[in-house]
């Protein structure tokens, strides 16, 4: 643990406490963002109806289940998505999904309706037909996005265990899951983000898929995220990074990509003008769920 650039990052982030529910205007963290010229766009901005409710496209079904966390040592949620026509007759990859500092496992739905942005991608034959599993990265007894939530930031650390030893297990328990490193994708944003890299990057032998979008100042350093570079090109599927022009945190996700660039670790980078809010969320998604287990 980091704690020190911690402290600082908290120390940083201070004036911004309130909870990200998207109300009000966003959070602004970090400081001055200098862009470079490969600071560009990777795709075009999505069209205007991604997350429209279509009525001639058949749909999800969104469900709040619980599980057993043997390493927050309660019961905890996650909202799960399961694709049109899901069936016990197929085996389906999954996306883990993770959110911020201030939300918790309703976060993603509320930010970017998940269930129907992934209708409408399946139904154009965008995306592949997947579960989304969005879990609560907050792993301690008292899960909530209450008060101080920058008090939280351990426990978004102490979720590593959750995820690989509790959320994954319980899925592939419960659903008809392919369960393999190869149909089994990690991302999130923000402190979902970090955490993402630090944990996909770091069980390469789990997840094939990676996304960060705006990753947070929980994201390790990048050699300590890719110490040996030609085993992470080698291993990984996709890995994919964004963040808005407008977003105090971009140094840490153009740190990343830079050196990844500079050891010739293939990526996306995507850039756009937005800023730390859920319009860079939700496109980020659009865009990385049209790249996956493909
Ligand atoms: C910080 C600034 C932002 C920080 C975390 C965040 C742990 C996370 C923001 C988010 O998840 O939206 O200094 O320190």
């Amino acid at each position: 643990m980091r704690s020190l650039p911690l402290l600082i990052a908290l120390a940083l982030a201070a004036p911004a406490l309130a909870q990200n529910d998207g109300d009000g205007p966003p959070p602004r963290f970090g400081g001055p963002v200098e862009l470079h010229e490969d600071d560009i766009p990777a795709f075009p901005e999505p069209p205007a109806d991604i997350v429209t409710v279509r009525d001639d496209v058949p749909h999800g079904t969104l469900e709040m289940i619980a599980y057993e966390s043997e390493t927050v040592g309660t019961t905890r949620h996650m909202q799960v998505y399961t694709p049109p026509g899901y069936s016990t007759d197929r085996a389906y990859p999954v996306l883990y999904l993770l959110h911020g500092i201030g939300g918790d496992e309703t976060e993603w739905q509320r930010f970017a309706t998940v269930d129907v942005l992934l209708d409408n991608l399946i139904a154009d034959g965008e995306a592949e037909p997947m579960i989304v599993v969005m879990p609560n990265g907050r792993a301690q007894p008292n899960d909530r996005a209450k008060g101080d939530v920058f008090a939280s930031a351990p426990a978004f650390a102490v979720f590593e265990g959750d995820l690989l030893n509790d959320v994954i297990p319980a899925t592939e328990a419960r659903y008809s899951v392919a369960a393999d490193r190869e149909h089994r994708a990690l991302a999130g944003l923000s402190m979902g983000g970090g955490q993402s890299l630090n944990f996909g990057l770091g069980h390469l032998d789990t997840f094939a898929w990676i996304g960060a979008f705006s990753s947070a100042p929980n994201t390790e350093p990048p050699a300590e995220l890719v110490p040996d570079p030609e085993a992470a090109a080698d291993q990984l599927e996709l890995l994919f990074l964004s963040c808005g022009t407008e977003d105090g945190l971009f140094g840490i996700s153009q740190g990343v990509h830079a050196y990844l660039a500079e050891h010739d670790v293939p990526h996306v980078w995507h850039v756009d003008g937005n800023g730390h809010d859920p319009t860079h969320w939700r496109n980020s998604l659009y865009h990385f769920a049209q790249l996956l287990f493909k």
